[in-house]
């Protein structure tokens, strides 16, 4: 093989130096093959798995622009270079929360998209979604609450972008394992879900639940049964999603602190534990009105809620009772977390107290096992998808 002369240097007459340049050029073609091999090996990785791997957070695990498809908890593939999440509003202040004084509270009413604090979003490129953190860190704390301003759905609207048809919502930035159903047994109480929806939207939010609201709508003008709605939204939302959690709610009860999370625990947990109207502590041990969470599984094995309470009373008991004849406690924040106001409102038409609440409280044990999710009946008559919730109008029929 003949080489050419070098260009510097060296000579014909010395074969040696032809050799050596024909050597370095050889090694030179070498070191570019390896290099570009490297470079298209790295390419084909995913590294932003690494620390993942390995269980080490990444300082990167806020952002959402990932070059690859990524799988939603809802099923959907966010397609491959889907704009990043909007940045949230960063004029509300960031607090720790937890244990702050109560005269800190944060003003959910103040700013535009006010509720929602912003946590720094790097912008980042080729990640996937890891697993939301143990405890938000948007959280804010105290907040206060107040009835005393009328709310306008369409402004709460603009102040929840994010916030899909249905009133269904998934953290952009991480895949959050708690996929809550928020069930509110409902009639006639449209202004109360105004500010309900005004005020959990954001707390929900910031709570990177992967979360859906259903208000169950008892038509007609028969006598109100909360926990047959309740049973009925069970079921009427596990159609929609998988959800492994339902949040069962008032429509009058709102959180004053963002750290009591409106998701399950190993236990059924009560979340309403300090309530205005009680002095913000649990009227009685046993009391588990108001607002509670069950998984999927603990709702299950109490064969869901009773039927056949019909009025005001004792349906919250009977639960309660339920849950303690299948060997669960209840789990609950405490008094300072689980604090709530409640809108003060009058004894609703068609939901006077029921006389036989106490006999059949007296009676879950034996009732439980064939009053329930077992025999629950009921017509669906309407389901509307609202921008802020689901409306399921249901004949639930009349006392038997
Ligand atoms: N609910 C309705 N419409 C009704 C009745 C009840 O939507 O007509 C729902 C609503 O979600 C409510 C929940 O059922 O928050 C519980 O009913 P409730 O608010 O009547 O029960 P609570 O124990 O009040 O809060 C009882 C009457 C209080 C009278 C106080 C008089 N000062
Ligand atoms: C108990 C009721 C519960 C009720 C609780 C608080 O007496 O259903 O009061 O009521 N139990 C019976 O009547 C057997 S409240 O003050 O919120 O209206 O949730």
């Amino acid at each position: 093989m003949r080489f050419r002369e070098p260009l510097l240097g060296g000579s014909a007459a010395m074969p040696g130096a032809s050799l050596q340049r024909a050597c370095r050029l050889l090694v030179f073609v070498c070191a570019l093959h390896l290099g570009v091999t490297l470079v298209y090996y790295l390419a084909g990785r995913d590294l932003s798995r690494l620390p993942q791997l390995v269980g080490v957070p990444t300082p990167l695990q806020g952002g959402s622009n990932g070059a690859a498809a990524i799988e939603q908890p809802s099923g959907e593939l966010r397609p491959r270079g889907a704009p990043p999440p909007p940045p949230l509003d960063a004029s509300s202040e960031l607090r720790s929360g937890r244990d702050s004084s109560p005269d800190t509270h944060s003003h959910p009413g103040s700013g535009s998209a006010s509720n929602l604090t912003s946590a720094p979003v790097p912008s980042t490129t080729a990640l996937s979604l890891l697993a939301c953190p143990e405890e938000s860190p948007l959280l804010v704390g105290p907040m206060v609450i107040e009835f005393n301003m009328p709310v306008d759905l369409k402004l709460v609207e603009k102040q929840n972008p994010e916030v899909k048809v249905g009133g269904r919502y998934t953290p952009k930035n991480c895949i959050s394992p708690h996929k809550v159903a928020i069930i509110i047994p409902f009639r006639n109480r449209q202004e109360h879900l105004k500010y309900w929806l005004y005020y959990l939207h954001p707390i929900l939010q910031r709570q990177q639940l992967d979360y859906g609201i259903y208000v169950v709508n008892q038509a007609g003008e028969t006598m109100f049964n909360r926990a047959k709605l309740l049973n009925i939204g069970f079921q009427e939302a596990l159609k929609d999603y998988d959800y492994n959690c339902f949040v069962f709610s008032d429509v009058d009860l709102i959180p004053m602190n963002d750290h009591n999370a409106y998701r399950c625990f190993s236990q059924p947990r009560h979340i309403s534990v300090a309530m205005d109207k009680f002095g913000f502590s649990l009227p009685y041990v046993q009391y588990f009105g108001g607002v509670s969470a069950l998984s999927k599984q603990q709702f299950l094995t109490i064969n869901g809620f009773p039927n056949n309470y019909w009025g005001w009373g004792g349906e919250d008991d009977d639960i309660f009772n339920r849950l303690v004849f299948k060997g669960m406690s209840v789990s609950r924040p405490n008094a300072v977390v689980g604090k709530c106001r409640m809108i003060r409102h009058s004894r609703d038409k068609k939901n006077e107290p029921n006389p036989q609440r106490f006999d059949r409280i007296a009676h879950t044990k034996e009732t439980m096992l064939s009053d329930g999710l077992n025999t629950l009946t009921y017509k669906v008559l309407d389901i509307e998808r609202n921008p802020l919730y689901t409306k399921i109008t249901v004949d639930i029929g009349t006392p038997s």
